[in-house]
């Protein structure tokens, strides 16, 4: 709502408030030129609302009932692993698998196959490499090495150093070795009996002349030297590495 619609407006209605104060006009003739003496006129309307004020202090905290608890807050991040527990006791044994009749057939086959391609590679080894007599295999790859090396190297390949059983044997070492060769053969227990390295008795010697003599009290390995004789010798010298295999 407007209140004074104009400024000429206001300007009069203050006029008439201090005209009827004093209560004048006769006697003053100056100061109320245009106005008529009358009644005094009405208290004007109260003004405007002044402007908002600085803002206050902070007040002490209220007396009144604590609020309600709010909602728990956010999951935290994960802790780091504790340590591991002791192992659980033993389950109960599991059913028997099964294996159908054709399953059982296949396995058949395929180790049928597996064993005819092992008996072909058998036989090109002994063709290019080895040598086979009766229920042996014989081996050399070439090497001159001391006694315990020779030793070490067949068993290895879960063989042991070839020892001759017989004149056929001995002379197929020879024909794998080519040149001087360990065998399977020592004194090392007892000096001037020549044992296997299994400690049985020999079924064949072929000493050559003079031998075996222990030169030097040094000689308890036994060699097969080319002229095909036999010599014992130190087992600290590098002579060829010859190993024996079963046939299975
Ligand atoms: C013979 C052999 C020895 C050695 C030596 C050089 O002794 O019995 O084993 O080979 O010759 C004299
Ligand atoms: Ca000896
Ligand atoms: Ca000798």
């Amino acid at each position: 709502m407007i209140l004074f619609p104009s400024l000429p407006l206001l300007l009069l209605s203050m006029v008439t408030a201090s005209c009827s104060e004093t209560g004048c006009c006769e006697n003053d003739p100056k100061t109320c030129p245009v106005i008529a003496c009358g009644s005094p006129g009405l208290n004007g309307l109260p003004g405007r609302d002044g402007s908002v004020g600085a803002k206050g202090e902070k007040g002490e905290p209220g007396q009144g009932l604590r609020g309600l608890q709010g909602p728990p807050g956010k999951l935290g991040p994960p802790g780091s692993p504790g340590p591991r527990g002791l192992p659980g006791v033993q389950g109960q044994k599991g059913d028997n698998g099964e294996c159908p009749d054709h399953d059982q057939n296949l396995a058949a086959s395929e180790r049928a196959a597996l064993r005819a391609d092992l008996d072909r590679i058998k036989k090109w080894l002994i063709f290019s490499l080895g040598k086979n007599v009766g229920q042996k295999f014989f081996f050399t790859n070439g090497e001159k090495m001391t006694f315990d090396k020779v030793k070490a190297l067949c068993t290895h390949f879960q063989g042991s150093v070839a020892t001759p059983r017989n004149a056929e044997e001995d002379k197929a070492i020879q024909e794998v070795a080519k040149g001087d060769t360990f065998l399977g053969i020592t004194d090392v227990k007892t000096e001037g009996q020549f044992v296997d390295l299994t400690g049985r008795a020999l079924t064949y010697e072929n000493w050559g002349s003079g031998e075996p003599n222990d030169a030097n009290s040094a000689e308890d390995c036994v060699m097969l030297q080319t002229d095909a004789k036999w010599n014992d010798i130190s087992c600290s010298v590098s002579l060829l590495a010859v190993c024996e295999f079963p046939v299975s």
